[in-house]
């Protein structure tokens, strides 16, 4: 396969005006007809040939102008079709046959249970019809609808309804027209026996708009939270942006089989089912939260993606970098901002410093790729969310806001670049941002090391700061980025965030510094005590900084930060200490000995007056095996996994009163609502639990199984149903499983929970279930969330036995992924990365990793898979 680059972006030779299509459905042989209005691009020269895209259509019908073309006038390739001469302006209609029924791999158009439904980003378009399917290619749409009138009573497509009716054969037809031009990306059709939940919105503008939530009729009474949230969402872009929808109808459809979370096409958006649907009895409050921040993330594109879009896929992060800033924002307004912070640094942490170390580390803007869908990371997503914020912190708020309002006013309607999105907030805000742009086209985490030193004699507090990006593929030099750096300092006697003076300017006692050169010095004068710096407060720069703290500092800053993310981050640092002492002793074979100070400052913790709940749930709870496993310059699964065990176990055996009370204290009875109040009692006692059965304390087990028993929520059942697979009651776990899985068995969604809460079990055991569970019923390897949540839990989150020793961990997955390559590709390529972090592994796994790659190798791969792969074997 061959590679795109981004320095050959040329405007099309074509563009289109109006799109006209007409879809007859049908599930083995549907009849797409295309009606292309298009004009010469005036930036390109005249007498081009005309160029689309298409893959997998069969060509009925071609005419130019109303005149069909001979044979020797187009050619049809494996990849597009070429009319080798067109005029200026002129009309292209072409009818194609596609099957819907065999597309497995869902992109295009495509059968999900008895429903029709598309997804074309990035480049499912082409699999519909030929069409210059690329995002600066922008047209208006008008779609025809034909399916039967019993098995697909509903026919929707973009934008508002116009015409609707019954034609011959039991057939019925309905027309749509989206008057806001958009790229093919953004095309979206579902026809199918579905029902509907409506609402409605006035916007800020009092124009009336009609919610729609489209379901399949047993999942009616799961749509309100999506509908609140939709709600909710809507108000927020138009207090936070000023951004009010713009067509009277906005429709939802949750669809069982999604390669992604949701997507955002123009006025119909189409969901995965595990995104929007949610009941007290079916969904976490993790679940509750999610499908808000999804429901609002596709809502927010309306704007930044829709109306105004992406020139190329190489700025992918300019919409959903942003978006995805957009979307941190609201849930951080709706919910707890600390958590909600937090808890997306963690995943971050995890994760995306992950991806950025490996094989397939790529800048927020790639500058090359094979296929585009191996670029849906968490690098463009939340590392080019991060960057947003960063902007966002460094422009200042009001400034932000004038930049973007600028970006969506000047290029509304338009395909842009992120040199647009930044150069908006540089002309709001007047400051230079060359600098700042590198963290569009550099890849890695930078590395910061800090020093401190503090002169009595002189009051003054030194800060040296050195920043290092280290090399990843294609990238061997970087240069200085520009990091800003929140901080504080806080005073060791009175415990309070000092005044900071710089360079004889009063800062404040919180203030953010800019870091730009490779090295840096701070100097802060009229520091009144020693104090312990509290660097990168809210995490201010995705960024490693490492600063050499003893354990008193850290203990120190987590009972006196004023900032409450970086309270929880000395929490997790003293944790790590403490980790890293433990996994060495356990590879030395030396007697493992509990950090006292450890159990000092959780006691304290456990014992303060609390004022935030569910971040004190958060401050309990020790980093994870995947985050310790990060901060190893070699990953030992057992050792990290037995520390980690040893310090649970050993927080619970001291803290066991305490963990008990706090349990009581927070249980509550009250029905069940998705609220930040509810969630944090729930998250509290939840953490709480996992301690009492983390020593299978007789009476946290009584706990557990009362709590499943009681069936009081999602949230409560799921966390004890796991907590008791997790321990070695399996006298107490297999009837409670059983029962689960039989109460559960119609509902696919809760099933998926049932398969990840078996294959996260530690047991030795656990590979032989996911075997038996592949076998089962409810799974099925063409439905992605089934293979997330059985196979991709267990290689990501199983951490010991994905990685047994003997390599069956790596030969199932390798199995698996071989197969999927076959029928979906995308789903097939994200799943390898586990396998992708081979270098991180002591020699023996590496060479059974490899060794899996290597048989992944063999085999005829698609263009997604064929990259992670030669990118993992460089
Ligand atoms: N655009 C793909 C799904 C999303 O990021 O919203
Ligand atoms: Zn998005």
């Amino acid at each position: 396969p061959q590679a795109t680059h981004l320095s050959d972006y040329r405007p099309p030779a074509y563009r289109v005006i109006c799109t006209e299509l007409t879809f007859d459905l049908d599930p083995a042989a549907t009849r797409v007809k295309a009606s292309l209005h298009l004009e010469r691009h005036p930036q390109r020269e005249a007498g081009l040939p005309l160029e689309l895209d298409g893959e997998g259509l069969d060509l009925k019908v071609i005419a130019l102008d109303g005149q069909p073309l001979e044979a020797d006038e187009y050619a049809v390739s494996d990849t597009g079709l070429i009319v080798h001469r067109v005029p200026e302006r002129f009309r292209l209609e072409t009818e194609v046959e596609i099957a819907p029924q065999a597309n497995t791999a869902l992109e295009g158009l495509y059968r999900s249970g008895s429903m029709y439904c598309t997804q074309c980003e990035a480049e499912g378009f082409r699999r519909i019809t030929f069409y210059p399917d690329r995002p600066d290619v922008m047209a208006t749409f008008t779609t025809t609808v034909i399916g039967d009138a019993e098995r697909e009573p509903v026919l929707l497509s973009n934008g508002n309804p116009v015409e609707r009716g019954s034609l011959p054969n039991g057939r019925h037809f309905a027309t749509w027209e989206d008057p806001h031009p958009k790229p093919s990306y953004l095309f979206a059709l579902v026809a199918g026996d579905l029902e509907k939940v409506e609402d409605a919105f006035t916007t800020a503008s009092g124009r009336e708009v009609t919610l729609q939530i489209w379901v399949e009729e047993e999942n009616l009474g799961k749509t309100d939270h999506a509908m609140a949230s939709l709600k909710r969402a809507m108000s927020w872009d138009e207090q936070a942006y000023g951004r009010e929808y713009d067509l009277d109808l906005f429709m939802i459809v949750a669809v069982n089989d999604f390669n992604m979370g949701a997507m955002e096409n123009k006025g119909l958006n189409i969901f995965n089912s595990a995104a929007v649907l949610t009941h007290v009895h079916t969904a976490t409050d993790a679940a509750f939260q999610r499908v808000e921040s999804i429901v609002a993330h596709e809502y927010f594109h309306n704007w930044s993606g829709n109306r105004v879009t992406c020139r190329d896929w190489f700025q992918l992060s300019l919409k959903e970098g942003f978006t995805v800033y957009r979307d941190q924002c609201f849930s951080a307004d709706t919910n707890s901002p600390a958590v909600k912070r937090i808890e997306d640094v963690s995943v971050f942490r995890t994760s995306q410093f992950a991806e950025d170390a490996g094989p397939t580390a790529h800048p927020v803007r790639p500058d090359h790729y094979i296929e585009i869908g191996n670029f849906y990371t968490l690098t463009i997503y939340e590392k080019g969310a991060e960057v947003v914020r960063m902007l966002a912190n460094l422009v200042g708020k009001e400034a932000f806001r004038r930049g973007s309002d600028l970006y969506f006013d000047r290029f509304d309607g338009r395909a842009v670049t992120i040199e647009d999105f930044v150069g908006c907030m540089a002309e709001a805000s007047g400051l230079d941002l060359t600098q700042f742009m590198r963290w569009y086209s550099q890849a890695g985490t930078p590395e910061i090391d800090a020093f401190g030193e503090y002169d009595y004699a002189r009051g003054e507090y030194r800060l040296m700061l050195r920043q290092r990006t280290p090399a990843t593929p294609g990238q061997p030099d970087k240069q200085p980025l520009h990091i800003p750096i929140r901080l504080g300092l806080v005073g060791t006697k009175s415990g309070r965030d000092l005044p900071l003076t710089l360079n004889g300017e009063t800062l404040g006692s919180d203030a953010v510094i800019d870091l730009r050169e490779a090295e840096q010095e701070f100097l802060f004068t009229d520091v009144s005590e020693a104090p312990v710096p509290s660097l990168l407060r809210g995490f201010s720069a995705p960024v490693k900084l490492r600063f050499p703290y003893g354990r008193e500092d850290l203990a120190f800053l987590l009972a006196n930060d004023s900032d409450g993310f970086n309270r929880w981050d000395a929490g997790q640092r003293l944790a790590m200490l403490a980790l890293d002492d433990l996994i060495a002793a356990h590879r030395n074979g030396v007697e493992k000995v509990m950090d006292t100070r450890v159990v000092e400052a959780f006691r304290g913790l456990l014992s303060a007056e609390i004022d935030d709940r569910a971040v004190l749930a958060e401050m309990l709870t020790l980093p994870s095996e995947a985050y310790i496993a990060e901060q190893q310059p070699l990953v030992d699964v057992d050792a990290i996994h037995a520390a980690r065990t040893f310090v649970k176990q050993g927080l619970a055996t001291a803290l066991r009163d305490d963990f008990l009370r706090v349990y009581r204290e927070n249980h509550c009875d009250e029905s069940y609502a998705p609220t930040p109040e509810q969630i944090a009692g729930r998250s509290l006692k939840n953490v709480a639990l996992s301690y009492l059965v983390a020593i299978e304390d007789e009476e946290g087990i009584a706990q557990a199984m009362e709590q499943f028993e009681a069936d009081h929520n999602m949230t409560d059942v799921r966390h004890a149903l796991t907590l008791l697979t997790h321990s070695s009651r399996d006298d107490l776990s297999e009837p409670a499983l059983r029962a689960f899985g039989e109460k559960w068995a119609h509902d696919t969604l809760v099933m998926d929970q049932w398969f990840s809460i078996q294959v996260t079990r530690p047991q030795p055991d656990v590979l032989d279930r996911v075997k038996f569970l592949m076998e089962h019923p409810a799974f099925s390897l063409k439905n992605p969330n089934k293979v997330r949540a059985l196979i991709g839990t267990f290689a990501g989150q199983n951490r010991v036995n994905f990685h047994r020793i003997d390599g069956e961990g790596y030969r199932l997955l390798a199995d698996v992924v071989i197969e999927l390559n076959r029928l979906n590709p995308e789903i097939a390529a994200r799943l390898i990365t586990p396998l992708t972090r081979w270098a991180r592994f002591d020699e023996t796994r590496q060479e059974l990793m490899k060794a899996e790659l290597e048989r992944i190798r063999a085999e005829k791969l698609s263009p997604n898979v064929y990259e992670v792969v030669e990118k993992a074997l460089a």
